[in-house]
């Protein structure tokens, strides 16, 4: 699935680009099997909520040899269906910085303050420049109120907004984009706009997109897997305390797409 100018000018322009029902629902019901397969598993890999059992992340489903390692996922990192869209916009060969499949239980999910994921990836892993990619892969209905994202069109070409450590909203800490930030931003780029879509819809965005989602209020889970590439130019540099492998890949090894 080659990209047409026209559309990755469309992505330059706002930032993300979505794909209706990209992954057929067969594909998806395996998706979500392998999930539950894998949240049963108990290792530092998987995340909870705050004060509360019900899972909020999986990390390290495409590490082969490693506990929570689904060949389901390994084999979707490498799909021509989401490969060759994010080779086309970043422009060079990738390798795959991480998956994370987050959960949004039914009424138990917890929210995503607004923040940049570049501001992230540049502080914990001293990612150079933001030539990363995501891919959001839904594999279940993402509404407003199972908690979708949301994105603030364009708000990736303000490059990394001065951000704000948040570890106390919610047992994941983040930098985020602060209140006042928020304001003048939307006032700037627009409101919000939510990601909703049906199981199987990708949505491709940019590391400096301003992102968030709200609890998931609905009696239905939200789960989405989060697939991020990095471009092999963008070589990590030296923390002090780096990130395990499976949330900060840093071998480079170029990704091959399969048909
Ligand atoms: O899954 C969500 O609702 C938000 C996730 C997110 O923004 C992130 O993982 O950076």
């Amino acid at each position: 699935m080659k990209l047409t100018a026209e559309q990755i000018k469309t992505f330059e322009r706002d930032g993300f680009m979505v794909f209706p029902n990209l992954l057929s629902a067969n594909e998806v019901a395996m998706l979500h099997g392998e999930l539950a397969r894998v949240s049963t598993v108990v290792d530092e890999r998987i995340m909870r909520e705050k004060g509360s059992d019900a899972p909020r992340i999986i990390y390290g489903l495409p590490d082969v040899g490693g506990p929570t390692f689904s060949q389901a996922y390994y084999d979707l990192a490498r799909d021509a269906r989401i490969l060759q869209p994010v080779v086309d916009l970043l422009r060079e060969d990738v390798h795959l910085y991480h998956i994370k499949c987050n959960f949004k239980e039914a009424i138990d999910g917890g929210y995503w303050q607004w923040h940049q994921d570049y501001a992230n990836w540049s502080a914990n892993d001293a990612a150079p420049e933001p030539r990363l990619l995501t891919a959001l892969v839904m594999l279940d209905h993402a509404t407003e109120m199972s908690g979708c994202l949301y994105f603030v069109p364009g708000s990736h070409r303000l490059g990394i907004v001065e951000p704000d450590w948040d570890d106390t909203s919610t047992s994941y800490a983040l930098w985020t984009v602060g209140k006042q930030k928020m304001i003048e931003i939307t006032a700037e780029f627009g409101d919000p706009v939510a990601v909703t879509g049906e199981p199987g819809s990708v949505v491709f965005f940019h590391a400096n997109m301003i992102h968030g989602s709200g609890h998931n209020m609905s009696p239905r889970a939200r789960w989405q897997a989060y697939l991020v590439y990095n471009a092999v130019s963008n070589v990590l540099g030296p923390v002090p305390n780096p990130r395990p492998d499976y949330q900060a890949n840093r071998k480079i090894e170029p990704l091959k797409i399969s048909a």
